[in-house]
């Protein structure tokens, strides 16, 4: 691989040099460094919702929320990542719990976050001052920087889906967190960005808008499931196919929810399948109702209600129910768009399925 005249001597002594100085050649690093297409580790996996409930449940037994993080959550872990917490390459998803009568005190930091709740009734997330009570299937955003803490005020356990933009937030070493100054925010009200921006249809749309200069993040904390549910029986009652989707969208931009997170639905009919397609960025699922089966990358996952699983960047994805099913999945898109690094491909060609994961 050297030049004819180049002794190997000389070779081996350049090589030790240049180890010696921090440096690496480019030309022996194999394609690794440049794929020609994304290669992630992030692997195809899925998470039984019966089994992360029981265990949620137990933490909630066994852990005081005083125990670190501020929070009792168990994180979704990638078994291609080396031992992160972390679902995806670029994700964070977890389960929290948040038992009757506890709250999880006020703080932000420079990663965003979003919910959407499990199970229970009786929580609020106060959001800057703005009191916004959760209820299963409600989507709630703490965008990145807002002051955020969580109160139970009822009498049962309350479970819910927590995303982040975690991993891709440390990546870029842009992490900053702090504590309010005492335990919780004083709330100013309730309800108040639901009350002023949560119009029925309001913040769901076909496709996010791609960003431009103007704007933040999505006025609206809380999307009801109520107002979710029927847009999404709106949509699939125009639809034909039995496939309806929407993008949670900013009802002052009609851009993506946050500037990092993208959060998309999908209600499916019985029977009926998701187009198969490709697109640079990973998501994680929740699956909210139904059964079904979903092939990534030409691994099957069979799913039922209260699953979550996770697609890496570029695998094709198609999803196929077997009784009515509604999927939350959480991406990146929006990074990536503002990044100018978004791609994706649709193929009519169904997947050979080369292995089955199941729950
Ligand atoms: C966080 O602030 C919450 O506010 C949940 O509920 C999970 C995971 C990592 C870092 C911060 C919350 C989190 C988190």
């Amino acid at each position: 691989m050297s030049k004819a005249d180049v002794s190997t001597t000389e070779l081996d002594a350049f090589y030790a040099a240049v180890a010696d100085a921090e440096l690496q050649p480019l030309w022996t690093q194999g394609r690794s460094l440049q794929p020609f297409a994304p290669a992630p580790s992030t692997r195809v996996h899925l998470w039984e919702g019966a089994a992360v409930r029981r265990l949620a449940e137990e933490s909630g037994r066994l852990i005081g929320i005083d125990q670190g993080g501020d929070r009792r959550v168990l994180s979704l872990a990638n078994p291609g990542l080396g031992g992160a917490p972390f679902a995806t390459s670029t994700l964070w998803g977890a389960v929290q719990y948040l038992g009757p009568h506890e709250s999880a005190p006020a703080h932000r930091h420079s990663q965003a976050a979003l919910r959407f709740v499990l199970e229970g009734s009786g929580t609020w997330t106060t959001v800057n001052g703005d009191a916004c009570d959760m209820n299963p299937g409600d989507l709630v955003l703490t965008p990145a920087w807002t002051w955020h803490d969580h109160t139970n005020g009822g009498d049962e356990p309350m479970i819910w889906f927590d995303g982040l933009d975690m991993p891709l937030v440390n990546m870029l070493d842009a992490q900053f967190f702090e504590r309010f100054g005492s335990t919780l925010q004083e709330a100013e009200g309730r309800n108040l960005s639901a009350t002023a921006f949560g119009a029925p249809g309001d913040g769901f749309a076909d496709e996010a808008r791609p960003p431009s200069d103007e704007e933040e993040w999505s006025p609206l904390f809380v999307y009801r499931w109520e107002r979710t549910d029927a847009e999404l029986s709106r949509r699939l009652a125009a639809a034909g196919d039995g496939v309806a989707e929407l993008d949670f969208v900013s009802p002052r931009t009609g851009r993506a929810v946050l500037p990092t997170l993208g959060c998309h639905m999908v209600r499916l009919a019985p029977g009926s399948s998701t187009p198969t397609r490709r697109k640079v960025g990973s998501s994680v699922y929740v699956v909210w109702s139904g059964e079904g089966r979903s092939v990534i990358g030409g691994t099957e996952l069979t799913w039922r209600a209260g699953d979550f699983f996770c697609s890496p960047s570029w695998a094709y994805v198609e999803h196929q129910a077997a009784s009515p099913s509604d999927l939350f999945e959480l991406s990146d898109r929006p990074a990536l768009e503002a990044l100018h690094l978004f791609r994706q491909e649709v193929t009519s060609d169904r997947q050979p399925v080369t292995s089955r994961l199941s729950s």
